[in-house]
């Protein structure tokens, strides 16, 4: 049985870092979906950067939830059989135990080079612009992606999904391409387990509402 589980904000949401969607309110007086893009980072590479390390340093004073829990314990029942697809930049889901995940959308404990195009595991800020470990280069910026840039290992995504028995998106409000999409181009049986039903509910041939500590378990044992 292949599975794939794609996950979203909404499964970190309990372990304590804000969504995107639901955030109620602005970081330092801006939408934090403005400063997630290319042209932020043009305009004010400064503010941007204290955003991501903000949000790295966050990352030390927060801990896997029972959904991320759940999923390790799925991989260690299936193995290979399942990949989870995160659009999170955090590490929960490795600090939980799971090793099958692919980062859609990047990371933040990873810090990539313009210049010399390496990238590089990294645990402090960027705002103070420290060189680059390889090629000494000024140059590193969060590795994320941001709007208008390519998801990466789509190839890898879009062939799980392909041959997968099931597809199970978790904790994502199905509004950002191509996350959304995945339903329509996963081959098994569709299931969406969200706080409420997110765009693209309808979509799925079963939703489940609720707080993914208590979905995610109830679905996985
Ligand atoms: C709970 C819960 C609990 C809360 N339990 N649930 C017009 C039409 C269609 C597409 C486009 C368009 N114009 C532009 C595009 C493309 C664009 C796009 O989709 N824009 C839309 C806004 C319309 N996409 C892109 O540009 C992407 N690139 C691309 O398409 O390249 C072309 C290409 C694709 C494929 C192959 C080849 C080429 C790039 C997208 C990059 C997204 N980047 C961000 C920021 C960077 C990461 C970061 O800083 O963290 O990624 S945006 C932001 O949204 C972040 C997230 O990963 C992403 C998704 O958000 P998510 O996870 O769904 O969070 P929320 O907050 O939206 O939802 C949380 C959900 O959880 C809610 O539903 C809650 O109810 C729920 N929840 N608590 C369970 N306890």
């Amino acid at each position: 049985m292949r599975v794939v589980v794609l996950t979203g904000a909404g499964v970190s949401a309990e372990s304590g870092l804000s969504t995107f969607r639901d955030a109620d309110g602005l970081w330092e007086g801006h939408d934090p979906m403005q400063v997630a893009t290319p042209e932020a980072y043009a305009d004010d590479p400064g503010l941007v950067q204290r955003f991501y390390d903000e949000r790295r340093a966050a990352l030390s004073r927060v801990e896997p939830n029972a959904a991320h829990l759940a999923l390790a314990r799925l991989e260690a029942a299936l193995g290979d059989d399942l990949l989870v697809v995160t659009q999170n930049v955090d590490d929960l889901h490795e600090r939980a135990g799971s090793t099958r995940v692919h980062h859609l959308h990047g990371r933040l404990r990873s810090a990539w080079c313009t210049s010399c195009d390496d990238r590089h595991e990294w645990d402090g800020p960027l705002g103070d612009r420290p060189p680059c470990p390889g090629c000494g280069a000024r140059a590193l910026r969060p590795d994320i992606v941001w709007f208008g840039e390519i998801p990466y290992g789509m190839d890898l995504v879009e062939r799980a999904l392909w041959s997968c028995d099931h597809f199970v998106s978790i904790g994502t409000s199905g509004v950002v391409y191509p996350a959304a999409a995945f339903v329509h181009w996963a081959s098994g049986r569709t299931l969406e387990l969200n706080l409420e039903p997110s765009m693209g509910a309808s979509d799925f041939a079963e939703s489940r509402q609720g707080p993914a500590t208590h979905l995610v378990p109830g679905w996985v044992d």
